[in-house]
């Protein structure tokens, strides 16, 4: 029943897109609008290495032809010619949005709906932006970290238009455990959010979308993926990421496979 739960909490995103479509932000003049939740805007060529699947995910740029996303958001392995990326934009709806064909899918081996949650996904052609490295150590698995996505505003709310982003600090397994108890992994996963207050967080869409922060030579470095949470922003409850670091390795391998 747990893994059922967990299944609905992170698979949520897929039906809702494909039901509610894009829900329009309110253009720049009128109230800011809260992306990811409790977010701001993005700027155009902010996070070059941002990409929106079709499916309702978001993903991030591992090689100029592969994305890495998360495992919830991907039926299987093999090839696969039905996923559509979007990349080069804050905007979906720009007439420059760059939008490129799936050819293969690989999702994270062993993954059964308890951690492990990541994918790759080989695109038709390469899309000529920055890349988003991957952390291979657990060196910056602390700090504050940015998250940033198309998904809800609001918990229940609808896919956005525009990018938006965020900050928020790491919890630690121990604080994590409070919230999730053993459906938490923590060699396998990481936590973030502000635990006490709540407000700020990612949500359903933003999935399998990136968690980075700048490493020691100010370069964008991934430390998580978006995976789950209970609801969005809620006080208690922080959000849970795959702890990229633990899967570089295989991560790399996978990738060359492609
Ligand atoms: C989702 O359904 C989802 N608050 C993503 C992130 C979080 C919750 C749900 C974390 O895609």
């Amino acid at each position: 029943m747990k893994q059922l739960l967990r299944a609905l909490k992170r698979c949520s995103v897929v039906a809702a897109v494909a039901l509610a479509g894009l829900s329009l932000q309110p253009s720049a003049a009128s109230a800011a609008p809260a992306p990811v939740v409790g977010g701001t805007r993005a700027a155009q060529g902010e996070f070059p290495f941002m990409v929106r699947l079709s499916m309702g995910c978001g993903g991030a740029l591992y090689a100029p032809n592969i994305v890495l996303t998360a495992a919830h958001c991907v039926n299987g392995s093999g090839n696969n010619t039905s996923i559509t990326a979007t990349a080069g934009v804050v905007d979906l709806q720009s007439a420059s949005a760059v939008k490129v064909k799936s050819t293969k899918v690989l999702q994270a081996p062993g993954y059964n709906g308890k951690g492990k949650d990541w994918a790759l996904i080989k695109l038709a052609q390469p899309i000529d932006q920055p890349t988003l490295k991957i952390a291979t150590t657990t060196a910056y698995n602390t700090g504050t970290f940015t998250i940033a996505g198309w998904g809800a505003a609001t918990e229940g709310g609808g896919q956005q238009r525009y990018l938006l982003k965020a900050n928020v600090p790491y919890v630690s397994d121990t604080a994590c455990r409070q919230a999730y108890g053993s459906d938490l992994v923590p060699a396998e996963e990481l936590c973030a959010g502000y635990v006490s207050t709540g407000g700020t967080d990612t949500c359903q869409g933003d999935s399998g979308g990136p968690m980075f922060r700048k490493d020691n030579a100010g370069a964008w470095i991934q430390v998580g993926i978006v995976s789950w949470g209970e609801g969005c922003a809620r006080a208690g409850y922080p959000g849970v990421y795959t702890e990229v670091s633990t899967f570089a390795s295989a991560i790399a391998s996978a990738a060359a496979t492609l």
